[in-house]
């Protein structure tokens, strides 16, 4: 009895002297040991503008799930893709580089990759902070060297820039070829059915939208009329790869499902998974459990299906008690755009929704609703609940990030605000650029738009007036013309020169 109670008493003061020595654990240490890092995702739907969701003043369409994100975090309601355009937006999010500097361009299908696999990017950054790392949909950002080989492993790619695990849309769903590449090989391929693909010239015998318009789900315009595939035509041809051809109405099922095998997989260790969806892109053929969802045809279904996919991936961060330790951007690669090149009704049957809210222009555009896209952040416990109207761009994710994992980062475009992206401050940038066809500038509510004197291209939708683009200079006081109205340039020729002055210094990077 009395040797019980002396063990005791030594087991008592041992646990006493454990407790002290963790509690002069470094407080960094200590947080180290009980949480681990984040898991971050990006919700990057392709083409949704700022007023295509619910909580941004949707009509004709219901987006609960994405809804209530922004009710239980924050909804930004002056944040920006880094262009008007797929390329360039997603070329900036994950180098933090300005995508002028790269002269980056929506990119044909066969492109080489525009990231250079040698620079500093968003998921690299994440990798060296101890993340894995993957990216599941669309990619267009290029493949290999060019002049690709479909049937080889196609290398360098997502994953020399810093993915761990990539399954791909290579470009865009209107592009060929129309297959899925999984860590750079196409996926269900077939080497007795090899795939060639060319945009210039036709390759083997399929039909096409402008020779067989009785296969077709929706007619075309004369780009998107090449090879049919899945009863739609595409811009390029290709032939062969039958057993690897996607069908349109499965995204949303096949990406979710290789998301959440991701996010298994990930279990030891903090994840980052850059999902970044084919919708509300054309072609539109939304899955048949959609159809019909909004008021708006294809175009608002396939709003529909975007909000089913972030409401699956929440119920399985939820159910894998990970939802507390996820930080969720939910946002757009650029504004909107009704016609994009098929007959899908988008237009008739937009009744009285406005895709870019109270802002001018959309796809393409320079002017505001080009890159001012829904934008939410939501990290229960972490992130409140409210708006904030700080002026952020995706280019600063790359430097706001790495200070969220406390990783160090070479100095380029990206600028740290953390602390707006997660809601504790509503300051932001104090000078954003934006790209479209040409570059503008914004100083809190001033906005400069340089003079554009190439050509535009004929294809462009949006184009006309609400492309922005003009010979001479443009300048807006959005405070009061939050619609790009009143060119102020003539009667603020100081105001001007100051705003042309400092956009010639970012562009020469002074
Ligand atoms: C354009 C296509 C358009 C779309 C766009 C890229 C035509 C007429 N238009 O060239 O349909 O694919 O490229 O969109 O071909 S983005 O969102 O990926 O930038
Ligand atoms: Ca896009």
């Amino acid at each position: 009895m009395q040797n019980t109670l002396l063990l005791l008493k030594r087991m008592r003061y041992l646990l006493l002297l454990v407790c002290f020595a963790w509690a002069c654990k470094p407080v960094a240490e200590q947080s180290e040991v009980n949480k681990r890092k984040p898991n971050i995702i990006i919700l990057y739907v392709d083409d949704l503008g700022y007023a295509d969701v619910g909580c941004y003043g949707a009509k004709g369409v219901n987006t609960p799930h994405i809804d209530s994100l922004a009710k239980n975090g924050m909804r930004f309601t002056d944040a920006h893709s880094a262009a008007a355009t797929c390329t360039p937006s997603r070329y900036s999010l994950l180098t933090g580089q300005y995508a002028f500097r790269n002269k980056a361009a929506i990119l044909p299908g066969d492109a080489p990759l525009l990231i250079n696999p040698e620079k500093q990017t968003l998921p690299k950054m994440l990798k060296s902070a101890g993340y894995k790392t993957g990216v599941i949909g669309k990619w267009h950002l290029g493949l290999g060297y060019g002049r690709i080989n479909w049937n080889k492993k196609i290398t360098p790619g997502a994953n020399e820039v810093g993915f761990d695990y990539s399954f791909l849309i290579p470009a865009t769903g209107d592009r060929v070829p129309t297959i899925y590449l999984e860590n750079g090989a196409v996926a269900n391929g077939n080497s007795k059915d090899p795939i060639r693909v060319d945009y210039n010239n036709p390759v083997g015998n399929e039909p096409t939208g402008l020779r067989n318009p009785e296969l077709l789900k929706m007619k075309a315009d004369r780009q998107h009329s090449k090879t049919i595939v899945n009863g739609v035509s595409r811009i390029g041809y290709m032939d062969g790869g039958d057993s690897a051809r996607w069908i349109d109405e499965e995204f949303p099922f096949i990406l979710t499902e290789k998301a959440t095998d991701f996010m298994e997989s990930s279990e030891e260790e903090p994840f980052f998974l850059y999902y970044s969806f084919h919708d509300i892109h054309v072609p539109r053929v939304p899955n048949e459990q959609f159809v019909g969802k909004s008021s708006m045809g294809p175009r608002g279904d396939a709003i529909a299906q975007v909000d089913w996919v972030v409401g699956k991936i929440v119920a399985y961060l939820k159910a894998h008690d990970q939802l507390e330790n996820t930080l969720i951007v939910f946002t757009s690669d650029n504004g909107p755009v009704l016609d994009d090149g098929y007959s899908d009704r988008a237009v008739e049957m937009l009744g009285d929704h406005n895709p870019s809210g109270p802002f001018r222009g959309g796809k393409y555009s320079i002017f505001e609703a080009g890159t001012r896209v829904p934008t939410i952040t939501y990290w229960p416990g972490m992130i409140q609940s409210g708006t904030s109207d700080a002026l952020l761009t995706q280019t600063d994710l790359l430097a706001s990030l790495a200070d969220l994992v406390r990783e160090k980062i070479q100095p380029t475009d990206s600028e740290n605000h953390l602390e707006a992206w997660l809601g504790k401050s509503q300051e932001g940038r104090v000078l954003m650029l934006e790209e479209g066809f040409t570059l503008a500038l914004r100083a809190k509510n001033w906005k400069y738009i340089q003079p554009h004197t190439g050509a535009i291209p004929d294809w462009m939708a949006n184009k006309d007036v609400e492309s922005g683009l003009q010979e001479s200079a443009q300048l807006y006081n959005l405070e009061e013309d939050i619609n790009e109205r009143q060119n102020l340039a003539d009667s603020l020729p100081e105001k001007l020169n100051t705003l042309k002055i400092k956009l010639n210094k970012i562009i020469k990077n002074e």
